[in-house]
Formats: structure tokens, sequence, C-alpha cells
């Protein structure tokens, strides 16, 4: 009995490490890579070196309320976004932006007003944009 149950150990002990990395490489905050842009993406965000974004200002004409946001990491150090509002109160789920190419893509309801969108990685203050809804 002893031995059976030590034969039986190492298999699933593969297994439960197999369904561990998986599931890490299925949670990898959120971003995938080596997509492209939606088209119905209303704003455009890369992060480009330099510890920043690829525009100051951004501006975006909702649809039934929503903004489609895509944001893609294009510099060689991590990032992650936040759609702020004027009261910097966070919009929706941020993004998470690891690693070089990492992107994804949000839709947000936001109503017409300005919008901050920032990176809250210490040191990033630098990556904070303006976004003007219509
Ligand atoms: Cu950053």
């Amino acid at each position: 009995m002893l031995c059976m149950t030590t034969r039986l150990a190492t298999p699933l002990a593969t297994l439960l490490v197999a369904v561990g990395l998986t599931g890490l490489a299925a949670c990898g905050g959120g971003a995938t890579t080596g997509g492209t842009v939606p088209a119905d993406a209303d704003v455009v965000v890369k992060a480009i070196d330099g510890v920043a974004w690829n525009e100051k200002t951004f501006e975006a004409t909702a649809t039934d309320g929503k903004v489609t946001i895509y944001v893609e990491n294009d510099s060689s150090i991590a990032h992650n976004m936040y759609v702020l509002d004027a009261n910097e109160k966070v919009q929706g789920d941020y993004v998470d932006l690891p690693t070089k190419s990492s992107h994804d893509t949000r839709v947000l309801p936001l109503a017409p007003g300005t919008y901050h969108i920032v990176c809250k990685v210490p040191g990033h203050n630098n990556m904070n944009a303006t976004l003007t809804v219509k």
C-alpha cells in the first residue's frame, strides 16, 4: 500500500506542477503578447522608451458611452496603465504591461470630459497623459 502511494505521488506531483505552470501563464496580468490594434480602438496608447507615453494628449469620441482603449508596451521596461477621472478615481480595470509588446484592450464607460492615462510604476510620474472624451 505504501509502495502504491509512492508510485502515484510522483505523477500526481508532475501533474500539479504542470497545472500550476499553465495557471500562471494564463494569469499573466491580463496582457497578452504579439497582437494587433483592434479595428474599433478609439485610442491607441503606447509606452515608449524614455519612460513616456507616445502622446501627451489623447482624444476619443465615445460610442454608446464607451471608449475602447488599446494599450501596448513598446519599451524595454515594465509599465502599467490606469485611466483616472478628474478626481483621480480609477476607471475600470488597469492593464499590466510587464514586457515589451505586452498589450491589452479596455472598453470603458466614460462620460464626456477630461481623464488621465497614467502609469503607476514608481518613478514613472512622467507617464501622465490627458485623455479628452467627447
Ligand atoms: Cu511606466
